[in-house]
């Protein structure tokens, strides 16, 4: 019989109780072009130190994770390289000199298998820990995360990377709507946007937790302590 142990963490709108061994670490997106210096998220003008304050924490939480054999997922946004899966609109969104498949400072952008679309150093995926190619911005979307998160009894998720108020909100979304509770640490999460990371956070919690929770690492790393 499965011996099933409830972590609670303090969070809001009211405290996320979990079983670790239900409960997998997402971590979004957490990819060289997004959040490395000379990479496509910095030539478009953003600020990837915005970005870059997530990685520590994540590296705790992802390191802590991993020690107590709990379950890890990551994902990257990207492309096939002849460009079948990229729908014509977001291609050509934003009417930007550089688009998606064309060659940027890291490889070609948002492709599979350049350079830049990889997810960095600090936190790359063991050869265990499953990783979603994602086309959209929700990690359900044209994925088989779903599939795998049944398999594998997955019923709660710990959501952190980047951008929290695009792929990590699309993805809680999509989650809450197929049934899975999640928790987002703060600190874990984060925009190149300092408006958009608190309302991104503030839309998850809002209403009774309409969307799921927001805590902090620390919290986490204590409760899990
Ligand atoms: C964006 C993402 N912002 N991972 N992607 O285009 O949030």
């Amino acid at each position: 019989m499965k011996i099933l142990r409830t972590v609670t963490v303090p969070a809001e709108p009211y405290s996320f109780e979990f079983d670790p061994a239900i409960c997998a670490l997402l971590l979004i997106d957490m990819q060289r072009d997004f959040l490395e210096p000379g990479g496509f998220g910095e030539m478009l003008g953003n600020d990837v130190s915005q970005l870059r304050r997530a990685i520590e924490p994540n590296k705790k939480l992802l390191a802590a994770w991993r020690a107590r054999g709990w379950q890890v997922l990551h994902t990257r946004e990207g492309h096939r390289p002849d460009l079948s899966d990229l729908p014509p609109a977001k291609k050509i969104r934003g009417h930007g000199k550089t688009c998606i498949g064309d060659e940027g400072p890291m490889g070609r952008i948002l492709i599979r298998g350049e350079a830049g679309h990889d997810i960095i150093s600090e936190l790359y995926p063991l050869p265990s820990e499953p990783v979603i190619d994602k086309p959209g911005k929700g990690a359900f979307f044209a994925t088989d995360l779903h599939a795998i998160l049944q398999n594998r009894g997955i019923k709660q998720l710990i959501v952190t990377g980047v951008t929290t108020e695009v792929c990590v909100n699309t993805t809680i979304r999509e989650a809450n709507d197929r049934g899975y509770d999640c928790l987002v640490p703060s600190d874990c999460v984060a925009s190149y946007f300092p408006e958009f990371q608190e309302m991104g956070l503030r839309m998850i919690k809002a209403q009774g937790g309409i969307f799921g929770w927001v805590s902090d690492s620390e919290k986490i790393l204590t409760a899990i302590s």
